[in-house]
């Protein structure tokens, strides 16, 4: 069983929103075409309450895109975006989302970010996907979407490690790149061993 996972492709971050990530919304009519060809297809939705703490707004003084340190590691400062119920929380207008066997939401715990679709950012609390996907019997996993070098990185570094086999499709990514973050993420996934197509 193979499953298309859509990452986070929602208007935040594509262009015109908070956290746009450049072409973001250029690979929606791709991902829309290759729903056909996998038996399942989830998409995830990043889904913050108000003043998460992720946000710099969250923090006195902080500007976005500065670094801090939280219980759990370093966190990156965001602007705020995908305040649960926004439009900037929405899916892209056009993509498909009636062929979506599940929708999965991440990003709601206060004090926690989750790039991951499947672990927050402490690296241990669940989502709850791994479950779904064992359950249905999924083991081949293709990731699309937003950001490449932060959720689809995340995501697939998290599902190899827990011994799906994984596929990014690049092409139907963008990333943010900041700070090297891009060349960091594509080593990460190759030493994790995501395939990258
Ligand atoms: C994302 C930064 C903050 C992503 C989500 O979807 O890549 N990036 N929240
Ligand atoms: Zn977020």
């Amino acid at each position: 069983m193979q499953a298309l996972i859509v990452i986070d492709v929602q208007n935040d971050f594509c262009p015109g929103g908070a956290l746009a990530v450049p072409g973001g919304d250029e690979i929606v009519q791709g991902i829309n075409a290759l729903m056909a060809d996998f038996d399942a297809v989830i998409l995830t939705q990043d889904w913050h309450p108000a003043g998460h703490s992720s946000f710099a707004s969250a923090h006195e003084g902080r500007a976005p895109m500065s670094m801090i340190d939280m219980p759990y590691g370093p966190q990156v400062l965001w602007p705020d975006h995908c305040i649960q119920g926004s439009m900037g929380a929405k899916f892209h207008m056009e993509l498909q989302q009636d062929r979506a066997d599940l929708i999965i939401r991440k990003g709601y715990n206060p004090a926690i970010d989750s790039y991951s679709a499947f672990f927050e950012n402490d690296h241990k609390t669940p989502t709850g996907l791994e479950g779904y996907l064992r359950t249905r019997g999924i083991t081949q996993l293709t990731m699309v979407g937003l950001a490449l070098d932060f959720c689809v990185n995340y995501s697939a570094v998290d599902a190899a490690k827990l011994g799906f086999d994984v596929t990014v499709q690049q092409d139907l990514c963008r990333a943010i790149d900041f700070d090297g973050s891009l060349v960091s993420a594509m080593d990460g996934m190759q030493n994790a061993g995501v395939t990258l197509d």
